[in-house]
């Protein structure tokens, strides 16, 4: 028998939206002590992740994405399930402040006490997007929600890290001409699992399925994301709600036949043990350049490259072997 849980990790199991909140606020937390609680608290709580549809979404500003999320995420409550809502947006680190407004702009499902919905950190740190951003998706699982959402937006580094954490990767797009299509980066087409085209109502309707059809064909000029599946391309309106309910049938479908395959558990093996490399290399590079010593010496050979006496790998790998003898 498993030891009883701690008492913030059996608020969090019995889906306590304050202490999830509280949860993740210690995930972006830049203090040690803060971290080190909310990674207890996970590792913990690990029993009970695992049971959601990850589902990551982008798309360029104004293509409706969180119109879109508002509009699925309710419908998704009414079919029974629950929703997190989690936003990636380095851009909002920038200027220091998160998206004002995401939750007004999710006015439906935010007032749902079926969703939760967590606007991206402002400031802090740059890296590790990856590493709170799937902490933050393990606690949502942990207290409940059975569908979370992972938001971002065309920034090349986000969707990467995005998609390194999610099961399905949904591209959203606007009806347009081909400069829409050019304005899409390659590799976030290769990243897609699934490809929404938004605002197909009104006079956009015969546009969007003009935007389809071009994808479809753009499709066939990049690498396929699952060698035997061929990327859906669906339209749909957040406004109207047409064609949500058929695009996430695509998406559950689609989750379904990665998790009977095998690949679901296999993809989600990888990106867990891609967290614990990446995470292991920042904290042995932090943890080197506390050491006095070294940063000492660091500074000298970055002035001996800077001023172009030495090259840069041969001094990397002094400096490698400096940090070594450091910490012996
Ligand atoms: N006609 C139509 N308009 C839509 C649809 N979805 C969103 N819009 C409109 O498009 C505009 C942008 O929508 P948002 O949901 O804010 O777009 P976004 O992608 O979240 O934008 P950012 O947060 O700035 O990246 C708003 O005026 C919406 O009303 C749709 O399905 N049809
Ligand atoms: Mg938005």
């Amino acid at each position: 028998m498993s030891p009883p849980l701690s008492p913030s990790a059996a608020k969090l199991a019995n889906g306590d939206r304050r202490t999830l909140a509280q949860s993740i606020t210690k995930i972006e937390s830049t203090r040690p002590d803060d971290r080190a609680g909310a990674e207890a608290l996970i590792e913990e709580l690990l029993g009970l992740t695992g049971g959601s549809i990850r589902l990551g979404i982008t798309g360029t500003p104004g293509v409706g994405k969180s119109t879109f999320i508002d509009a699925l995420g309710v419908l998704l409550i009414k079919a029974g399930h629950r929703v997190a809502v989690l936003a990636v947006d380095p851009s909002s680190q920038r200027t220091g402040g998160s998206i004002l407004g995401d939750k007004t702009r999710m006015g439906n499902l935010s007032t749902r006490p079926e969703a939760f919905i967590r606007p991206s950190p402002s400031g802090g740190l740059t890296g590790g997007v990856a590493r709170r951003t799937r902490d933050a998706l393990l606690l949502c699982e942990a207290a409940g929600f059975d569908v979370v959402i992972v938001e971002t937006m065309g920034v090349g580094q986000a969707e990467t890290a995005v998609a390194e954490i999610c099961d399905l990767f949904l591209l959203l797009v606007a009806p347009g001409g081909g400069d829409e299509l050019q304005g899409i980066k390659r590799g976030v087409m290769e990243l897609a699992d699934v490809i929404a085209v938004n605002k197909a109502d009104g006079d956009l309707l015969g546009p969007a399925r003009h935007t389809a059809a071009d994808y479809r064909h753009a499709l066939h000029m990049v690498r396929p994301k699952w060698p035997d599946i061929e990327t859906p391309i669906v339209t749909c309106s957040a406004l109207t709600n047409e064609g949500l309910e058929e695009l996430w049938s695509t998406v559950a479908d689609l989750h379904r036949r990665l998790a009977d395959s095998g690949r679901l558990d296999e993809l989600r093996a990888t990106q867990a043990v891609a967290q614990l490399d990446r995470e292991f290399e920042h904290l042995l590079t932090e943890r080197v350049s506390r050491l006095p010593a070294f940063t000492k010496v660091r500074d000298q050979l970055r002035a001996e490259v800077r001023a172009g006496r030495r090259s840069p790998s041969a001094t990397a790998a002094e400096l490698a072997n400096r940090a070594w003898r450091e910490l012996h």
